[in-house]
């Protein structure tokens, strides 16, 4: 079936879906139909505001599946990730939201509670869903009630080690549970590991079509009234593992296995989930889909069957409609390899996400030198403090909100043994479209706080190149590295260097020390010229190095009437926090204010439109700027008090 192809498809029977209901009442012929509209539907409005394309169009047939087996919400239906819950949406009322998608005000790319009862949980990190599903049916059991619990979890984000934390307890618990297992073979680009390796045999099997028959054939002809399920399961699963072995793996760990069912087969996929949800215990119900089903460039699109394109894309060729742009990710793709082109030492590692963080490039030139660990960034942490203790001088590559999960790792497996490892953190600050659970606004406070541990926020190309290669210059603790999404800023030269501290900007008058963090560093050329027009003089500074807070930042800081701290973090513990607790400490009795991002859930929308809502616009900050300094009563300080340059290696704690 293919979208272009589709032209008697007029969304006919998608017009008549308000709720799970009118799903349940389709004939299988209309469903057929109902698939074929639901893919037009995403691609018309995906392609417009950009998402999660690929991996909704391999869920058509699956979910509409789960609605006609169970009876949500009362029934729990969870998704793991959640970023393949589109067709979910589109069932249970939400078709309407869709020319709003990602945008602000509008639906979310995720599962959200405010948009539906029909969303129990909302995530958009991996590996989650079994866990929640354990906790709920062990609730539901507690409680007596009788309500199915379903959690739809990839290949991808089983390869998180939380996916197989969950299976131990729920093989133990035993309590009725539905796991649906989305094998497409891929989390962004093919899946990497042991795993996948399993499933990929079972897959590429030459008596996989057999199978497949073989389990419509048992499932459908199954008496499943009178003979108890274990027997017809077991005898079902005995049956498969002669042909394929693999899968002996989901029954090693006592939980019963249902499959492979071809997961593009509604009537397949109904059978299985029916004979699971009447088994009465934890089943797995393994699913084989394609990811980008049914639309072309998705399904040929080798990198990662679009995946999630950022923006709206192309509907005939799938390609971005925006004008491509060096962005940050690409400074460091470039810069890494020049750097490992140096130092054989240098290794890269990427939990799952080569292209989206650069270490693509790396693995096309030192494939030998790059490790995929999968969604494992715990794993990656202390495999990385293996690596370093091996020798070697490993740089992890994620984005900045999924590093949080190795907080313990990054502080004792590798800090607490000095370990030289770099951590670059991409997507850092506020992100936008994907919302709250994908900003990278914890890192400065959560990682700040990690003994030993340097952490730098480039401002630009340039400074993005100079503070990696400080970076791994670094053999006695853990580094970090963070910069946002998106093209990366224009060059913002400095006029000096005190220590480690950059000068951007100066004035006559030393009223304002203004500490523009990372790409904040344009913002706050404009705030100064901005307060300038008001009589104030401003000097602008860039820490580069913000942990440990440089000794010269608070030497600059005595230097002046007012400190303002500019950051695309949260303000708890971020950069501003931890410079007026030095200035405390070295008794500098500077006022100090602190702009940033409030520890709070902020929805989604664009940067801009975000950082606008929080205050942290040029204009914003220049009027509280000049509102704060108007305020002070005290005199200006001679200029000469200033320290001069010394030495740019940053210090350690
Ligand atoms: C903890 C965490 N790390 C990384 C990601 C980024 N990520 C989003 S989806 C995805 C791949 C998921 O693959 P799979 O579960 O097989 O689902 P598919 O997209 O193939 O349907 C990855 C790595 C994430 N969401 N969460």
């Amino acid at each position: 079936m293919s979208v272009e192809e589709d032209t008697a498809n007029q969304g006919r029977l998608l017009a008549t879906v308000h709720g799970p209901q009118d799903v349940k009442r389709m004939s299988a012929s209309e469903l057929d139909i109902l698939s074929a509209e639901i893919r037009d539907f995403l691609v018309a409005k995906v392609s417009r505001t950009g998402g999660h394309i690929g991996p909704n169009l391999g869920v058509v047939e699956l979910t509409l599946a789960m609605h006609r087996v169970f009876d949500s919400p009362r029934d729990r239906l969870l998704f793991d990730t959640g970023h393949q819950a589109y067709v979910h949406k589109i069932i249970t009322g939400r078709q309407e939201g869709f020319d709003q998608l990602r945008q602000r005000g509008g639906l979310s790319g995720y599962p959200s509670r405010a948009e539906s009862d029909h969303d129990i949980i909302e995530n958009s990190h991996a590996s989650t869903a079994l866990s929640y599903a354990d906790g709920l049916a062990k609730a539901y059991a507690l409680r007596g009630e009788a309500r199915s619990v379903v959690a739809v979890v990839g290949d991808g984000a089983l390869t998180g080690g939380m996916c197989w934390e969950a299976l131990n307890n729920i093989a133990a618990a035993g309590n009725p549970l539905v796991i649906v297992v989305n094998d497409n073979g891929r989390s962004y680009a093919p899946t990497i590991g042991g795993l996948a390796d399993h499933l990929s045999t079972l897959r590429l099997n030459p008596g996989y079509e057999k199978v497949l028959d073989t389990v419509k054939d048992a499932l459908g002809s199954t008496p499943l009234v009178g003979k108890p399920m274990y027997e017809v399961l077991h005898a079902v699963k005995k049956g498969i593992k002669d042909a394929v072995a693999p899968q002996a793996m989901f029954e090693d760990l006592g939980i019963k296995y249902v499959g492979p069912v071809d997961g593009h087969d509604v009537a397949a996929v109904e059978t299985a989930l029916r004979a699971a949800k009447n088994f009465g215990g934890p089943v797995i119900v393994h699913a084989v889909t394609r990811k980008g089903y049914g639309y072309r460039p998705a399904e040929e699109d080798e990198a990662d069957c679009l995946h999630g394109p950022g923006g709206a894309f192309d509907v005939e060729t799938g390609q971005l409609v925006a004008a491509p742009s060096v962005k940050w990710t690409h400074v460091f793709a470039d810069e890494l390899v020049a750097i490992a082109d140096e130092r054989p030492d240098v290794v890269g590692i990427t939990a799952a996400m080569a292209e989206p963080t650069g270490i693509a490039k790396l693995a096309r030139k030192y494939p030998e030198r790059t490790y995929d660990v999968g969604i494992a960034e715990q794993h990656a942490a202390t495999s990385a403090a293996g690596l370093a203790l091996g020798g070697l001088h490993p740089v992890v590559a994620v984005y900045a909100t999924f590093l949080n999960r190795a907080f313990d790792q990054v502080l004792l497996d590798v800090a607490m043994h000095k370990l030289p490892v770099t951590f670059v953190l991409d997507r850092a600050g506020i992100t936008g479209p994907d919302g709250p659970s994908h900003y990278g606004i914890w890192d400065m406070s959560v990682f700040g706080v990690v003994p030993g541990l340097r952490m730098a926020a480039p401002r630009d190309a340039a400074t993005l190149r100079e503070e990696l290669r400080e970076a791994v210059a670094v053999d006695d603790g853990p580094t970090v590295l963070r910069y946002p999404s998106g093209a990366v800023a224009a060059d913002l030269p400095a006029i000096r260097r005190i220590g480690t501290v950059d000068v951007l900007a100066e004035s006559a008058r030393t009223d304002v020390l203004l500490v523009a963090v990372g790409a904040f560093g344009q913002l706050g050329m404009e705030v100064a010229a901005r307060v300038a027009e008001q009589g104030y003089g401003v000097t602008v500074v860039d820490p580069r190095w913000v942990r440990p807070v440089p000794a010269e930042l608070v030497e600059l800081a005595a230097g002046h009437r007012l400190v303002v701290t500019v950051e695309d973090g949260v303000r708890l513990g971020g950069v501003g926090d931890a410079l007026a607790q030095a200035m405390r400490d070295a008794g500098v009795q500077v006022p100090l204010r602190d702009l940033g991002v409030p520890a709070d859930w902020h929805p989604h929308g664009t940067r801009a439109q975000i950082l606008a809502d929080l205050g942290l616009t040029a204009q914003d900050v220049a009027r509280d700027v000049t509102g704060w300094i108007s305020r002070l009563e005290t005199t200006p300080v001679d200029p000469a008090r200033l320290t001069s340059e010394s030495t740019p290696t940053p210090s350690a704690n």
